[in-house]
């Protein structure tokens, strides 16, 4: 019979497994890659993970549903998109992760989301297991009724794969207050049943307070971490900060509470600059700008005019000590990197998830500057998720100053555990591979206690 040995596999033949069951899934391949180098690391001496084939299985969702999402716009024409629900694991809790509508939505970019919020989950140390969801839908220029008519259609479908002890979504890019409202009311409509299926509701009706801030503000928390860690702090750093959404906005706003000075932010069409700062103020109107007013960041010019704005560019090339990536997938590549290397930035860290390319992660790396990768970095929202489903749970709603202080400390905790795995001699602690050991141990580990399966 065959040992252990014999049957294990190395990395790059692992890898060619991968990108051969998963063609044209890019975004995909690039996120096991990113874990599974680590990983590698951490297992080599450990048969027991590699006898239950563990990485195999988690490059393996657990089951992708997808379905057709038919609804009317307001002249009436019926438009037809797709949507999916990709479930990765739920060895350690209920599938849990946001919901995306944006063009760029393709069933890579959800097995890519869904797989780093496994890791990202555990780390939270919250029984929370990894999924993600999302549809082609492009929320932008859709009047209200439009938005709700595709929302109330993606929920008849989408609600017979979810429950409170399931698979429990919430908001993700093109999904926020709004949206998550009218998923809710779907749902909520279709099964007769009140309970906490989807995080990130309005506080009138079960949503939790801290949960619209705590991405942002769990990402200016873990660099603050970051920096203690190495004997400095954010007052007085320039911070260069991209999109200018959920995750953007409350970056910049807890960034300026520290006495950062924030430089620019942005949105698909381009970034703007403002050398004096984006303070409380003009953050509070950019929020208005983009909720309220649904505008573009463009606008922001014509209000603060010492700023400049710079269309069809990213913002990778102003100076900074900081770069704080808050908008998209794979936005900094090789020569933003370099760019952002030559200017003296000394630390990056990820609001979004995989904003960095995979050779740009190695060129930060490789100067050892400090890099907080997003499934450390942005865990501080489906954190404060987490706690909103214990609220529902429970039937009570917890105060804004304890949930506060819970997320600071889950934050604090997040950067112990990549501290713990990720120390080294000769640089910065290596948060990627402690985020990714990390991560990974608690999921394999209570794989393994279930046998084969
Ligand atoms: P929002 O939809 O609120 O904002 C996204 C922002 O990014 C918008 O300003 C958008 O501009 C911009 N953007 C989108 N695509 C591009 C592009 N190709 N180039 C430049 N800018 C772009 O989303 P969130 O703030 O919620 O999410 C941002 C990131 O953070 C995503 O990676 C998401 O997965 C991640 N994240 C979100 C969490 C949350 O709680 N919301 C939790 C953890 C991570 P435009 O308006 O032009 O589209
Ligand atoms: O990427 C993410 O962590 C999210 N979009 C938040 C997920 C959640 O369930 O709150």
């Amino acid at each position: 019979m065959a040992s252990v040995h014999d049957r294990k596999v190395d990395f790059s033949t692992f890898m060619q497994g991968v990108e051969e069951r998963n063609p044209g899934q890019t975004e995909f391949v690039q996120a096991v890659h990113e874990v599974a180098r680590d990983v590698y690391g951490f297992i080599e001496d450990k048969d027991e993970y590699h006898e239950a084939q563990i990485l195999r299985r988690l490059a393996e969702p657990d089951r992708i549903v997808s379905f057709r999402v038919c609804w009317e716009d307001d002249d009436n024409n019926v438009r037809v998109e797709r949507g999916w629900r990709v479930q990765n694991n739920n060895a350690i809790g209920p599938y849990k992760g946001g919901i995306r509508f944006h063009p760029s939505v393709t069933e890579s970019v959800l097995k890519f989301l869904a797989f780093e919020q496994t890791f990202k989950n555990s780390l939270t140390g919250l029984p929370l297991g990894g999924g993600k969801g999302g549809s082609n839908f492009d929320p932008k220029g859709k009047s209200d009724r439009e938005v709700m008519r595709f929302c109330q259609s993606f929920m008849t479908e989408l609600h017979r794969y979810i429950g409170p002890s399931v698979d429990v979504p919430a908001g993700d890019m093109g999904v926020g207050s709004r949206e998550i409202g009218y998923l809710f009311g779907q749902y909520k409509r279709i099964t007769n049943r009140w309970e906490g299926v989807l995080t990130g509701k309005d506080t009138e009706f079960g949503g939790s307070q801290m949960r619209p801030e705590a991405t942002g503000y769990g990402a200016v928390e873990f660099l603050q971490n970051m920096l203690e860690h190495a004997d400095d702090g954010i007052d007085g750093k320039s911070i260069v900060i991209s999109g200018a959404g959920n995750v953007a906005l409350h970056a910049a706003e807890k960034a300026c509470s520290l006495g950062g000075k924030v430089l620019t932010l942005s949105d698909s069409d381009g970034f703007v600059h403002d050398p004096d700062g984006i303070d409380a103020d003009k953050i509070a109107w950019v929020k208005k700008l983009k909720n309220e007013r649904r505008g573009r960041i463009g606008e922001y010019v014509e209000e603060y005019p010492d700023a400049t704005y710079h269309s069809g560019d990213m913002p990778w090339q102003v100076e900074c000590d900081i770069a704080m990536p808050c908008a998209t997938q794979n936005e900094i590549c090789e020569d933003d990197a370099r760019a952002l290397l030559d200017n003296g930035c000394m630390a990056v860290v990820e609001g979004a998830n995989m904003p960095t390319t995979f050779d740009a992660v190695q060129i930060l790396q490789d100067a050892k500057i400090l890099y907080g990768p997003g499934k450390a970095a942005n865990a501080g929202g489906v954190a404060v998720s987490g706690l909103e489903m214990s609220q529902n749970a429970e039937g009570i709603s917890w105060k804004h100053d304890r949930l506060d202080n819970m997320l600071a400390e889950l934050m604090t905790d997040i950067h112990e555990k990549c501290v713990e795995y990720g120390a080294r001699d000769d640089g910065p602690v290596n948060y990627v591979r402690g985020a990714n050991i990390a991560g990974f141990k608690k999921v394999a580990d209570a794989m393994l206690a279930f046998g084969v399966m």
